[in-house]
């Protein structure tokens, strides 16, 4: 006999399954990234021509992420300010997949939202703050680099618009924005949170994300061998090379493999997506309702 341990914890891996057993779970966690927000006009990173890294060639960078390195951004930082005005949304507007985050938790279905976005579109939709980790910190405020003073949004959104180096009124060092950086830690409340929701899940959903930044693209280990996984993202993701590597990475999601017992990819837009989630979860109503109140 097969021990118990390997059972298909779904019975078939399509969005329709999911949904019929996430409709039992209370503890939901999310992990989400650049592509829920790509709806809202806030370009991501890595979706070729339509992504920010592949217009960086005018700044001449040792490579696209050097931007977003500390130790490259001290001595120059020109390329980060001019990228960040891409950056900054124009006007705050959710989208439909934000606000399917918000009616996760008024069904009492929230556990977290673990984002790697900056744009904070998750708090505006509604989303109580503390149920949304921001793994990668948010331009809402900024601290100069020497002397740790603060600095409000408004403050730093003016100058780098003018296509100027903000810096401190204090000491003159450079201004930067509370996003994390290659080279900095997350933030406390991550690790913390990490630590008490992901033995707690009991469903996951990984929603636009490229799964390439460490350590966020290894949450999805963390939660119970048991706990189903649903990706929603325009392209396949998270899933290893080769197909033995598959079998013996703890790392991947095993959808398409012989091995999946649990995980579930529904390619198509994130919008796309949740809306046909919230139809096979009888949320119409209420997702309609939310949508026209806001
Ligand atoms: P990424 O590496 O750019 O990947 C985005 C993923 O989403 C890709 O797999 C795309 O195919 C997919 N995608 C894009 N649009 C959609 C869509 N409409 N529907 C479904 N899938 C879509 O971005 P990640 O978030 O994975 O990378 C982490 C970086 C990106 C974090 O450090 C963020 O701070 C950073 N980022 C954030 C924002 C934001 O806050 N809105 C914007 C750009 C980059």
């Amino acid at each position: 006999d097969e021990p118990a341990a390997k059972d298909p914890v779904l019975t078939a891996f399509d969005l329709k399954t999911a949904a019929e057993y996430m409709s039992k779970c209370s503890n939901i966690v999310v992990m989400a990234g650049a592509g829920i927000s790509t709806s809202a006009g806030i370009p991501d990173f890595r979706s070729p021509e339509t992504g920010l890294y592949s217009q960086l060639e005018k700044y001449n960078l040792p490579f696209p992420e050097a931007v977003f390195h500390l130790d490259f951004f001290r001595t120059n930082p020109k390329p980060f300010f001019l990228l960040a005005k891409e950056l900054y949304p124009q006007k705050f507007t959710p989208t439909p997949t934000h606000y399917f985050l918000r009616l996760l938790d008024e069904k009492n279905k929230l556990l977290r939202i673990f984002t790697q976005n900056i744009d904070s579109l998750e708090r505006v939709a509604g989303v109580p703050t503390d149920k949304i980790v921001e793994a990668h910190g948010t331009f809402f405020t900024s601290h100069c680099l020497n002397c740790r003073k603060e600095y409000d949004l408004e403050f730093v959104k003016e100058i780098i618009f003018k296509d100027e180096i903000p810096r401190c009124k204090e000491c003159d060092g450079i201004i930067k924005p509370d996003i994390v950086f290659f080279g900095e830690g997350l933030p406390r409340r991550f690790h913390e949170c990490i630590n008490s929701d992901f033995d707690k899940a009991d469903f996951l959903i990984i929603i636009g994300t490229s799964l390439q930044v460490a350590p966020f693209n290894r949450l999805q280990t963390f939660v119970d061998k048991d706990c189903p996984r649903l990706l929603i993202n325009r392209e396949p993701v998270g899933k290893s090379k080769s197909p033995m590597d598959a079998i013996n990475a703890s790392g991947s999601l095993l959808y398409g493999t012989k091995a999946n017992r649990r995980d579930v990819f529904h390619q198509s837009t994130c919008d796309e997506g949740v809306t046909e989630l919230v139809k096979l979860l009888g949320w119409e109503d209420d997702f309609n309702k939310l949508l026209e109140s806001e």
